[in-house]
């Protein structure tokens, strides 16, 4: 598995970082985001280092993430629903260049998409 000594995400999904990890298997760990932007704001990301949704992360580590997603929506208690959002590069706003799904919910979340 490629890990990046630099990076924060590989940090935390190591536990070199601590985060309040909400769940967790060999491809995957899913913790709440330091600054949230909704009552639940988790984030899902691959232990592997993969810059963004368009490095080559494998089909079955993009499974891996779709299962966290689910696992967080359980956890969390999301029967109402949730949004999934991905930052790729500059324009998108992308601060951590690892990889990240962001699964917020917890309220009405606004109808807009940006
Ligand atoms: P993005 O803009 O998509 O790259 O979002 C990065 C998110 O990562 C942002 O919402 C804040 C969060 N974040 C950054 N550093 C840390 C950290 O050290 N711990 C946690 N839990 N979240 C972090």
């Amino acid at each position: 598995m490629k890990t990046d000594p630099d990076c924060i995400f590989c940090k935390i999904a190591s536990h070199e970082i601590p985060s309040t990890v909400i769940f967790e298997n060999d491809e995957v760990i899913a913790f709440d985001d330091l600054s949230p932007q909704a009552p639940v704001h988790t984030l899902v990301i691959p232990k592997g280092h993969y810059d963004d949704i368009a490095d080559d992360v494998p089909a079955h580590v993009l499974a891996a993430m779709t299962e966290a997603i689910r696992e967080v929506a359980k956890a969390k208690g999301l029967a109402e629903g949730y949004r999934v959002i991905t930052n790729k590069g500059a324009d998108a706003g992308q601060t951590v260049m690892h990889f990240h799904m962001h699964v917020l919910g917890g309220k009405t979340l606004g109808e807009g998409l940006v």
